[in-house]
């Protein structure tokens, strides 16, 4: 039990307040997964259940800072890449997994947060698909992060797969595309051959009826790099990560006036 208690997971995302997302709802997963959460923080977003009103940029020498120290400390058994925020950024934690071969590197290619606003520069979308992409060992991209990527339309399975072939010729080894927002909630899953094609398997949701949906793509990208740093294959990982968000979905309650966040405590008995 210690042994894994002490196991670390790395967050590198963005501070939102409300903590639905980012890098505080991050360490929550982490906890409920009975891990140790290490953050390194890109960006302060001024936000609450209602979106977000403004946000700035971290400075990136802090960033890089931090994740050296961390690395030199706390060396972590799995990484969640969330909002990165600017270039600068972006190529700072780039060059930092090029330099330091790390397990378990889960992607969550943040463009927007579910209020609309813009969480990323064009640098640092640019330097997402040309450097991050290939170096993560899973992405999980929305319908929206998948078809930006892709460059097409992704709204049904045909288009996610699509999308899938596309970023894996970009460089992604890896994919979950999360399909949430669909009519029938299924994620496709795609994982590299070694003959470099790519198998597909559609993993079916539940729809739940809760509109406390506020961090479901945080809490799945880092659900799956704890179940990762956990020891799951990566197939049962990515199903298990489905499991837990389904868990805080339907675990929810309301808090704030706006979109309420998901449960990630919900395996926590209060004392
Ligand atoms: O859900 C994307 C996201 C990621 N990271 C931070 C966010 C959001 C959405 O608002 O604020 C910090």
């Amino acid at each position: 039990m210690l042994e894994q208690l002490s196991k670390v997971v790395l967050a590198i995302a963005g501070f939102d307040p409300s903590s639905g997302a980012g890098v505080t709802a991050d360490l929550k997963t982490i906890a409920a997964h009975g891990l140790y959460g290490t953050a390194a923080v890109t960006a302060l977003t001024v936000q609450t259940t209602q979106g977000v009103r403004h946000w700035e940029a971290v400075p990136a020498n802090l960033v890089q800072e931090t994740l050296e120290a961390l690395l030199e400390d706390m060396p972590p058994v799995a990484v969640k890449i969330g909002m990165l925020g600017s270039g600068e950024i972006a190529g700072k934690v780039a060059k930092f997994l090029q330099s330091h071969s790390l397990p378990n590197v889960i992607l969550d290619p943040v463009l927007k947060s579910s209020s609309g606003a813009d969480l990323l520069d064009r640098r640092g979308a640019d330097i997402l698909r040309a450097e991050l992409l290939g170096i993560a060992d899973v992405i999980t991209p929305n319908l929206a992060e998948a078809g930006f990527l892709g460059d097409l339309e992704v709204n049904d399975l045909a288009s996610m797969e699509e999308a899938c072939r596309r970023l894996r010729a970009l460089g992604a080894r890896n994919i979950v595309v999360t399909g949430g927002h669909l009519s029938e909630p299924t994620d496709l899953f795609a994982e590299s051959q070694p003959d470099g094609s790519l198998s597909f398997r559609t993993d079916p949701g539940e729809r739940i009826q809760t509109t406390n949906t506020h961090g479901t793509g945080c809490a799945f990208s880092t659900a799956l790099a704890c179940n990762l740093a956990l020891g799951a294959s990566l197939g049962d990982a990515v199903l298990k990560a489905k499991t837990y968000v389904s868990g805080a979905l339907r675990n929810s309650y309301q808090v704030g006036k706006g979109t309420s966040p998901i449960n990630h405590l919900f395996g926590l008995k209060p004392r």
